[in-house]
């Protein structure tokens, strides 16, 4: 068996955006740096015969000192263990690591100058490509060799996927399908993909979160291969992780009660990860209040106060944080009787019952209306990374958010008004 730690972009010299200044200090050991030591750590623990890097291993060609510190501890502790760092570079390090390697003996480039090249690793051959220069608009893959070998074949890759016309190396889905290998392994998207599921093709993603949009678990992959069969695991090593906390308040009475009930659901979340062997140094909360309540207009405000009087507090070892509360609460409305009226109250109470009912031509108009404009923003380069695929129960969503926020208000002002 031959197994492999791959890891994808690390940006070894950036360090996390927007942690609270309490954790300020704690950035650089909240950084890609102590993900790569904990990887290591794997790596020799495991005993695994290489470890890989899907590029944007550096930040920028300036960190090179950053990098160089970082990275060469790392590598020579693998090399004590007669382990293999074999690297490709990103559009990120395309300069900077064609020259970490070249001083750094025991890194190897694979496919310098643009150039497609191999590297046997007992039964395995690695096959990979490396930025020539930081921008490449056509696919790496139109020159992808002829390969006749019986090791299995591994791709080793920086690209952006399904891109067309990106400066980034873009190449297709089908164009990676089509190649004769057994797994493509890609870094630049740092959202990593399902590998463990399907044909194995798709991005390692970064190893520790480096903003709070990159919520969810980060870190390498365990590939094991035996006998042409593959198998991926994904250690979730990261010490910072930001994780979306959705906190249903329609039990609650008091608003003053929610800070409580934040912190309970968080305490549960955190148990959960504690389950699945995921103890992190610092979890960064995106809270999402749902649910239906009679209190839904206060929550803005109760949301405010929350953030404003938010510290950092420990649990289950933890350091934990509220990054940001979405409110999406939904007022509690009898939309059945305001819907008789033929006020915009009640034309709006009439659209919703449409988009709750059964999916018929008026459902489907109402939909119809809205996903060309929703569509065209969900597009947008601002949300491109949030990767949302509008399908008719999304639209659903975002229109009866968008009504009974609109309802509410409307009623809340017809109350002032008597
Ligand atoms: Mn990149």
């Amino acid at each position: 068996m031959t197994t492999l730690l791959a890891i994808g972009d690390m940006h070894l010299g950036r360090l996390p955006a927007g942690l609270p200044d309490s954790l300020a200090e704690q950035r650089r050991a909240l950084g890609p740096a102590t993900a790569w030591n904990a990887a290591i750590d794997q790596a020799l623990e495991r005993q695994v015969d290489a470890v890989l890097l899907a590029g944007d291993v550096v930040e920028r060609g300036r960190d090179f000192f950053v990098a160089y510190g970082e990275l060469k501890a790392g590598v020579e502790r693998l090399a004590a263990a007669d382990i293999p760092i074999i690297a490709v570079a990103g559009n990120h390090d395309t300069h900077v690591l064609p020259r970490l390697a070249a001083e750094i003996k025991q890194l190897e480039l694979l496919g310098a100058d643009g150039q497609w090249q191999r590297r046997v690793l007992a039964d395995v051959e690695i096959v990979g490509w490396s930025f020539p220069q930081a921008q490449v608009r056509t696919s790496p893959l139109a020159n992808f060799p002829a390969i006749d070998s019986d090791r299995t074949l591994i791709g080793l890759l920086h690209c952006d996927r399904d891109q067309a016309g990106s400066p980034y190396a873009p190449v297709s889905s089908s164009e990676l399908e089509a190649a004769p290998v057994a797994a493509w392994l890609l870094g630049h998207i740092h959202r990593p993909d399902e590998l463990g599921k399907g044909r194995p093709i798709g991005y390692l993603g970064s190893i520790s979160a480096l903003r709070a949009s990159e919520t969810g678990s980060r870190g390498p992959w365990l590939l094991s291969i035996s006998e042409g069969k593959l198998r991926f695991e994904h250690l979730p090593l990261a010490p910072l992780r930001y994780d979306r906390l959705p906190v249903d308040i329609s039990e609650l009475d008091d608003a003053a009660n929610c800070p409580g009930l934040v912190a309970s659901v968080a305490r549960e979340h955190l148990l959960t990860l504690k389950q699945r062997g995921i103890v992190p140094e610092a979890i960064g909360l995106r809270v999402v209040l749902i649910g239906r309540s009679a209190q839904a207009r206060h929550m803005p405000a109760v949301a405010q106060q929350m953030i404003d009087g938010a510290e950092v507090w420990r649990e289950s070892g933890v350091n934990c944080f509220i990054d940001r509360i979405d409110v999406a609460v939904q007022p509690a409305l009898d939309l059945a009787r305001l819907a008789t009226q033929s006020d915009p109250a009640g034309l709006l109470a009439q659209r919703l019952l449409t988009l709750r009912g059964r999916d018929d031509a008026a459902r489907q108009a109402l939909l119809g209306e809205h996903r060309e404009r929703l569509q065209l923003l969900a597009e947008g380069r601002e949300f491109r990374e949030l990767d949302r695929r509008l399908d008719d129960d999304a639209i659903a969503e975002y229109l009866e958010r968008a009504a009974l926020l609109t309802l509410s208000r409307l009623l809340a002002q017809r109350e002032q008004g008597r």
